[in-house]
């Protein structure tokens, strides 16, 4: 195994044979998830704003193009694994928003019966939201252990920050996936913040993925986070790659967040010039501009899908705010030491 460059080489996709493959419904469709995701988080941020909100809320604008790509390009028995900025993986494999923002508001109907809030959300394939950073890689390990164990060919994908690459737990889970040859696929999604610290001030080694990844005898890769196709294309690659060699891989998605790191960052680390400037690649626009090249949508098509997801989301708000509180009687319930 050669040693890394020092610099980043992106995974290139056939753009025109995806456009092929997934076709003009399958698109509108991924845009229309973004869509709804993009929506959901507006009306979530409006809600904690007004106090329907408990605990912390982080958004995943600007990062959407690497959850849909990753649910569009895996199997319907892979396991996932993420972190506390987590509200799109739950949407994309199949709570409904009005489960997920019952959940915010901490009611009793919510994805994690009101007790879990924005951090913590769940999915029969999705074995949570984790809030300390690192914390859930060696979940991944076991997730994707058992798996093996039992024969399967599902693998793991197990989404972490920038920020995880710096703690224990990422070493540890990357060694012992590696040592035992664990079908792990990790994504690091770099949005170049840990709450308000650069990147660089962080991770003391550059292409992150590909560095660390040759400490541990594993493939490391990076790829554009932003653009939907990019994402797709590299996610089935990476996931055959995985199935393949029964080998863990790890990839950098490179991408940004448009919002503050939680609701309650104001985000003076960073000026509206340079918010402006990455916000002009909003992977949203993008996709929605490929599709138009394609004459498979217009503008007016593009709001009105738009409104139709402002619309779920504002359903969800009302049908949170109608819901119970959870009983208190049955605070001890689902709780290991009582
Ligand atoms: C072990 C641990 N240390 C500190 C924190 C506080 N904390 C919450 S999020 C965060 C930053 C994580 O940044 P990153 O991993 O890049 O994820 P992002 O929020 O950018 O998605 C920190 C330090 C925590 N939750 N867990
Ligand atoms: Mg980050």
């Amino acid at each position: 195994m050669a040693a890394p460059s020092e610099s980043k080489s992106l995974i290139s996709v056939d753009r025109q044979a995806l456009l092929t493959e997934l076709g003009k419904e399958r698109l509108i469709e991924m845009l229309e998830q973004m869509l709804l995701i993009r929506n959901f988080e507006i009306r979530a941020e409006e809600a904690y704003r007004h106090g329907k909100v408990g605990g912390f809320l982080h958004v995943y604008s600007g990062q959407e193009a690497i959850a849909v790509g990753a649910a569009a390009a895996l199997g319907p028995n892979d396991w996932w694994v993420g972190t506390y900025r987590c509200h799109a993986y739950a949407l994309l494999l199949g709570a409904t928003p009005q489960e997920v923002m019952a959940e915010l508001f901490g009611r009793a109907t919510g994805n994690a019966l009101g007790r879990g809030g924005s951090m913590h959300l769940y999915t029969d394939r999705l074995l949570g939201g984790f809030g300390i950073v690192g914390g859930h890689l060696p979940i991944a390990c076991g997730a994707a252990f058992s798996a093996k164990y039992r024969g399967s060919d599902e693998i793991t994908i197990c989404f972490l920050g920038d920020g995880a690459v710096a703690q224990g737990a990422f070493h540890e889970a990357l060694n012992l996936a590696a040592l035992w040859n664990l079908p792990v696929l990790f994504v690091i999604e770099n949005n170049q913040w840990g709450m308000g610290t650069a990147v660089e001030r962080a991770i003391a080694a550059e292409p992150m993925a590909e560095r660390q990844a040759y400490s541990y005898g594993i493939n490391g890769y990076s790829c554009d986070g932003m653009d939907l196709l990019t994402t797709y294309g590299a996610f089935k690659q990476l996931r055959a790659e995985v199935v393949e060699t029964s080998r863990p891989v790890i990839v950098e998605m490179v991408v940004q967040r448009f919002r503050g790191h939680s609701v309650s960052d104001p985000g003076l680390y960073r000026t509206k010039e340079e918010l402006q400037e990455i916000m002009q690649r909003d992977p949203l626009v993008l996709l929605s501009q490929e599709l138009q090249q394609q004459k498979w949508l217009d503008s007016d098509q593009y709001k009105a899908m738009n409104r139709k997801a402002r619309q779920i989301a504002l359903d969800s708000m009302e049908y949170a705010d109608n819901q119970p509180w959870p009983d208190v009687a049955t605070l001890e319930e689902g709780v290991f030491a009582p």
